[in-house]
């Protein structure tokens, strides 16, 4: 008798009509086999192999270089049940309509069966998926981004819980394109899309589509966070998880080099993009990084910005739309020098000053998160690591103040609720406009996000100890419109401040939004910066606030009559807070 998945992949072969059909093993000949292939068919570029050993370019179609949300889908019998920030289609229209388009896609190429295991190997936590593709670049990512072969194929046996992801590049015309999740049937089809978060299917559509549904309904988290740990001078960690929106710099804070390394704090990497989180025994949240390697932004990483990825991307790591020098090494906008002359653009044109940037601006590093020498060495513990704070942020140019915490977990829901960020190239469309992006979760909620929003009061109820509840913005300007904070190691500050507030002795004053740090609060040695700046980050305008609730309010509106009340009893309270703030002093 054949398993669920052997049933599944018989029938994908008769849809698809693949040549021949590979079962992954995740071996290392197995990737010398696909590498080799790869090199001679031209999905692959070699990169110089002593100082990018085992490292390739990929040049993605040009048309296919991001996330494309406007051709993504929640795929539910219900429209309410995907809610109004979603695309919907019911499962049987997105069968007739993505169907013809996987019917016969694979013939003349190879189908790969990709098992996969997200989450470490040790972890009851875990889960399996199964992708089927077309897609070497996908099998040879899926590689390194998750514990991929026999070890998803011993945690699965012969059960069917396992979420199957058919993944085909089919013409790769954006017309015919689709990105569809079926949570009923923890099911995914996507099509037309070779890249990323499209393709890739353990991440964006399982790890956070699929699996935000599936923890709604059993009572646990799926959140867009990086995971950090920050150890302090007596070697106790704290761990911290942040949801920052798409190319916000999740990457570079979870492997931030501390700039107070010589006073003793340092960070380590448990994740830097996805958590899969759980109330442990002990009554805290514990979180798992269900990934095993890092799908990073490429441009504007270097050895000051992130130097852990710089040193860790040197050896079996995939480059995607990035340039090429003469040297065959890689080479994106702010990596330090250059362009050298003769280095190609990331569509292999030569590299001019009138033919656009050198590397997309969604240009990637896929490289194995255990390369890292800021791994933590609990990043693949059992039990997860137990989280103290949650951190919200975006980019702002006005109004967020550099960190300020909320007054409780309700109010840190209504916090991370009214999150917005200006939109980057990680998705196609227009870059810069503010939109609202609750929990960094707005193009990754695998259900109606006002259900969603009721499902994090809840688990609030049932967390003994949970996060206290930060926003950050490193993003602030000033007038002359430069950014206020210079980011990066030094925001290891922040964290340190927020630790203090964990363990009760942080400064801090009160302002109608939360807290923000007491003058001094902050440890700013050797940081060359006025004391006027400092003033200004953490400034709350009560005027420019007001305005923001407009925003706000028109945004819960959506949401009509299934918005949990909580979050309209924030949204008063805070409105009476700016109110009295604002009102003259008698
Ligand atoms: O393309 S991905 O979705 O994997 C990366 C991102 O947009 O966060
Ligand atoms: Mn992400």
């Amino acid at each position: 008798m054949s398993s669920p998945l052997e049933k599944w992949v018989e029938e994908t072969e008769r849809l698809t009509k693949p040549e021949r059909v590979v079962w992954c093993d995740g071996s290392e000949q197995e990737h010398e086999r696909l590498v080799a292939q790869s090199l001679a068919d031209g999905t692959f570029l070699p990169l110089n192999p002593k100082t990018y050993p085992d490292c390739y370019l990929h040049r993605s179609d040009p048309s296919d270089v991001a996330r494309t949300e406007q051709v993504t889908f929640i795929c539910t019998s219900s429209q309410a049940d995907a809610g109004p920030t979603n695309n919907w289609l019911s499962p049987a229209e997105a069968r007739q309509r993505i169907g013809p388009l996987l019917q016969g896609a694979m013939k003349g190429r190879t189908m790969f069966v990709i098992p996969y295991l997200m989450g470490p190997a040790a972890s009851p936590a875990s889960k399996v998926g199964v992708e089927i593709t077309d897609s070497p670049y996908v099998v040879t990512s899926m590689r390194v981004m998750t514990r991929m072969g026999q070890v998803a194929m011993e945690r699965l046996g012969k059960s069917d819980d396992f979420v199957p992801g058919l993944h085909s590049l089919g013409d790769l015309n954006p017309k015919r394109r689709f990105i569809a999740h079926f949570p009923e049937e923890k099911l995914i089809w996507s099509v037309g899309s070779g890249y990323g978060g499209n393709a890739l299917l353990g991440k964006k559509c399982f790890a956070l589509r699929i699996a935000s549904y599936m923890a709604r309904n059993q009572g646990w988290m799926a959140e867009h966070m990086l995971i950090l740990g920050l150890e302090d001078p007596s070697g106790q960690v704290t761990y911290m998880a942040a949801a920052f929106p798409s190319a916000c710099g999740k990457t570079n804070l979870a492997m931030m080099v501390s700039a107070l390394e010589k006073s003793g704090y340092r960070v380590w990497t448990v994740g830097d993009d996805i958590a899969w989180m759980r109330v442990g025994a002990d009554g805290y949240l514990h979180a798992i990084n269900p990934e095993a390697g890092f799908f990073g932004v490429a441009p504007g990483t270097n050895k000051n910005t992130n130097p852990n990825v710089i040193a860790a991307l040197r050896k079996h790591s995939i480059f995607t739309n990035v340039g090429i020098t003469p040297e065959n090494e890689p080479w994106w906008e702010g990596i330090g020098d250059g362009p050298p002359a003769g280095t190609r653009n990331w569509r292999g044109e030569a590299a001019t000053k009138d033919n656009g940037p050198v590397a997309h601006p969604n240009s990637r590093y896929t490289v194995p998160a255990r390369q890292a020498s800021s791994i933590s060495p609990h990043w693949e513990d059992a039990e997860g690591v137990p989280i103290s704070a949650f951190i919200f942020g975006g980019r702002r140019a006005r109004l967020a103040p550099l960190v300020y915490e909320s007054r409780d977990w309700q109010h840190g829901v209504f916090v991370g609720a009214t999150m917005a960020s200006e939109t980057t190239a990680a998705a196609t469309g227009a870059v810069g406009i503010t939109r609202r992006d609750p929990m960094a979760m707005l193009p990754f909620c695998g259900y109606n996000m006002a259900e969603y929003f009721g499902h994090w009061l809840k688990m609030g109820r049932t967390i003994a100890h949970p996060p206290r509840v930060f926003h950050v913005n490193w993003f602030r300007r000033g007038a002359d419109g430069k950014f206020l904070w210079p980011g990066y190691g030094e925001n290891v500050r922040v964290l340190k401040w927020m630790l203090e507030r964990v363990a009760g002795r942080g400064g801090a004053v009160e302002t109608p939004i939360g807290f923000v740090p007491a003058p001094n609060a902050l440890t700013l040695e050797g940081l060359r910066i006025e004391k006027q700046t400092v003033e200004e980050l953490l400034r709350v305008d009560a005027a420019d606030w007001t305005e923001e609730m407009a925003g706000t309010k028109k945004f819960f509106e959506k949401f009509g009559s299934q918005l949990p009340g909580e979050l309209w009893s924030e949204h008063q309270q805070l409105e009476q807070r700016l109110s009295r703030s604002t009102a003259p002093r008698k």
